[in-house]
């Protein structure tokens, strides 16, 4: 086989030899991350159909692509983590014997590209070089997500230059699962029909990933989920470091000091909003700044200085399109103005992109993501909901000025949110390490779309990694109790909750730029070390503790209702939670036991104290 001279690591030579050997593609391309490259493959997927090129005038340099209507989210189904012992995987992930499942794989890939063109794709997730960093090649026979790769991680030549004879790589491999025959016309959006053939897998040992099937998202952009969260977690517990499904934002006060967080919560709940809050005009008045730093995952680590550091180790945003504006969002809305993939929005009769949620009134005719005509009042949505936008980080108005530092920024705390219409208050901040891991990992968000259960129904999500913690659930909580036990300093960690309502189905809490005044708490509580007000579960702000400016008519009672702990319900709540933990139980460790009985017996006691004295 013919290499670019620039390759020089003979591993990696060899596996792209074994690759080609049994996928069998009719070419490779050595994707080298040129702008000339990607507008190049940009035209080539308009040429192939993939792709619609937006009205250059509306929203330059940018693309629509219409998956087929079986391929449009992850899954978690077909998504399998096969390390050598099932018990390591654990009951939270669908496990396979390793060596049974290379024999499918085998198969499956044998000849799968035929007819195609291989992309080879080297790419860092991180900033380049930096000791932080770790570096991957995806072989994949889309285009697609050449593209895509592009956008969402630190892809091309200069990745071979890090890597050397014999640097350390995550091997990748990807087919969209649809060899073409001698003269059989492609279609636009290649995949494998049937999901049940569908294989998003993780060999964490091996540190290598598998993908058949899919070309959506994070079974096919393998930097992400795959890599960054699922391979990544195994290589930090076995490193000391955290992999995380969390967002990294920096807070500046008016005098200049710079805090920044890391904030995990489940889909659904906001997050791309949160990490490119907008503070209210009181605050920006006065000079409070909040800036941006990655919109989903971060790769934390421990310093000499006793404080931890966090890359993003993502380069773009693959965010959900349906309900961003100006108004929720108006750095998002600025970033995907151009040099943007849109992925299952709708089509405007200009050529621009629409969804659900972008105007408040529909344009009067659309082309949705099907490809079909959409007018207003037609029962289908225009926009797929999980429709997705691609776009380079850069771009962003709020990115943080050391958003690619390779040093990191240092955490100052942690924040987790589900999704609860009842019982968790707005805010709260966990006693210590310990008792913000219990909260993290008893964390529950209401689901909102009927995908992985009864809407409304609370599905624990520790740490916002169920489907991305790439072994045991519980060993995970015990590297986290592990990792705190060697920071002199912990950063805080908060709970909040936007979601709550009132008993008529109200929110409670008008959320979205508003929360900068929950996050500036955290910020003082950050800096303070004093207790502050003290519940059973944790510290709280009290109303004169928070900045109202601009908000009078959220008033004192209004407050009190959004914070209530109500013990009754937070008893059941506790109790509910045996049910993580006798799925976990084989490796629960005991700290988080005994959080679980000193939260029951605090609220039992003030309860009991309710019912004597207040009855
Ligand atoms: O498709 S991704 O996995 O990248 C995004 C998501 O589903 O969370
Ligand atoms: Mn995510």
């Amino acid at each position: 086989m013919e290499f670019p001279a620039y390759i020089k690591h003979a591993q990696l030579r060899a596996w792209i030899e074994d690759m080609v050997a049994l996928c069998k593609p009719d070419s490779v391309h050595f994707c080298d991350g040129s702008q000339e490259e990607y507008d190049q493959l940009c035209q080539l997927l308009v040429d192939k159909g993939t792709f619609i090129k937006l009205n250059e005038a509306k929203r330059p340099n940018s693309f629509l692509a219409r998956s087929h209507p079986s391929d449009v989210a992850r899954m978690e189904d077909r998504t399998f983590v096969c390390s050598m012992n099932r018990n390591e995987a654990g009951p939270t992930n669908n496990w396979v014997n390793p060596r049974e499942m290379h024999k499918i794989l085998d198969e499956l890939f044998d000849g799968c590209m035929r007819g195609r063109t291989m992309y080879v794709i080297p790419f860092s997730m991180g900033p380049l070089g930096s000791p932080l960093s770790y570096i991957g090649v995806e072989l994949s026979d889309s285009a697609y997500v050449a593209v895509n790769m592009k956008i969402m991680t630190r892809m091309g030549r200069a990745v071979y230059d890090v890597l050397g004879e014999d640097g350390l790589f995550v091997p990748c491999v990807h087919s969209v699962g649809m060899p073409l025959a001698p003269g059989q016309d492609d279609v636009a959006w290649p995949c494998v029909l049937d999901n049940s053939q569908k294989y998003i897998v993780h060999f964490p040992e091996e540190r290598s990933i598998w993908s058949y099937g899919s070309g959506y998202g994070g079974n096919a952009l393998l930097g992400k989920k795959a890599f960054a969260l699922r391979i990544a977690s195994n290589i930090a517990r076995d490193e000391g470091w955290l992999a995380e499904h969390m967002l990294i934002m920096g807070v500046e006060s008016p005098d200049g000091e710079k805090t920044y967080v890391a904030a995990a919560f489940p889909s659904a709940c906001g997050k791309t909003n949160f990490a490119m809050l907008v503070p209210p005009k009181p605050f920006l008045d006065d000079g409070w700044k909040v800036t941006t730093v990655g919109d989903d995952i971060a790769w934390i680590r421990l310093r000499e200085d006793g404080k931890l550091y966090a890359i993003n180790p993502e380069a773009g945003f693959f965010g959900v399109a349906p309900g961003t504006n100006a108004k929720t969002n108006p750095n998002a809305a600025a970033t995907i103005e151009r040099n943007t993939i849109f992925t299952n929005v709708a089509l405007t009769d200009d050529g621009d992109v629409w969804w659900e949620g972008l105007t408040k009134e529909p344009p009067a005719h659309l082309i949705d993501w099907q490809g079909q005509d959409w007018t207003p009042g037609t029962e289908r949505k225009a926009a797929h909901p999980n429709a997705r936008f691609t776009a380079p980080a850069s771009q962003c108005p709020s990115i943080d000025p050391n958003w690619e530092d390779p040093r990191g920024v240092p955490i100052s705390a942690f924040i987790f949110g589900g999704r609860r219409s009842s019982v968790t208050p707005l805010i709260f901040q966990a006693f210590n390490w310990v008792y913000g891991v219990y909260f993290a990992a008893t964390m529950g968000s209401e689901m909102t779309a009927a995908a992985f259960g009864k809407v409304g129904e609370v599905r624990r999500d520790p740490f916002a990694m169920l489907p991305f913690a790439g072994y045991h659930m519980a060993s995970y909580f015990n590297h986290w109790l592990r990792f705190g036990r060697h920071i002199p300093n912990p950063p805080r960690i908060f709970i909040v909750n936007w979601f709550r309502k009132d008993p008529e189905g109200n929110f409670l809490w008008p959320g979205f730029g508003e929360n900068m005044r929950v996050l500036k708490w955290i910020v003082e509580r950050v800096h303070t070390s004093a207790a502050g007000k003290e519940t059973q579960l944790g510290r709280v702000p009290e109303y004169d503790d928070m900045d109202w400016r601009g908000l009078e008519n959220f008033t004192r009672a209004d407050f009190e209702q959004v914070m209530c702990i109500d013990h009754a319900a937070w008893q059941q709540e506790i109790l509910s939670h045996e049910e993580l933990f006798i799925k976990l139980y084989d490796r629960i460790p005991k700290e988080l036991l005994s959080v679980r009985e000193l939260l029951l017996s605090s609220l039992w006691s003030a309860q009991e104290w309710k019912n004597r004295y207040e009855a």
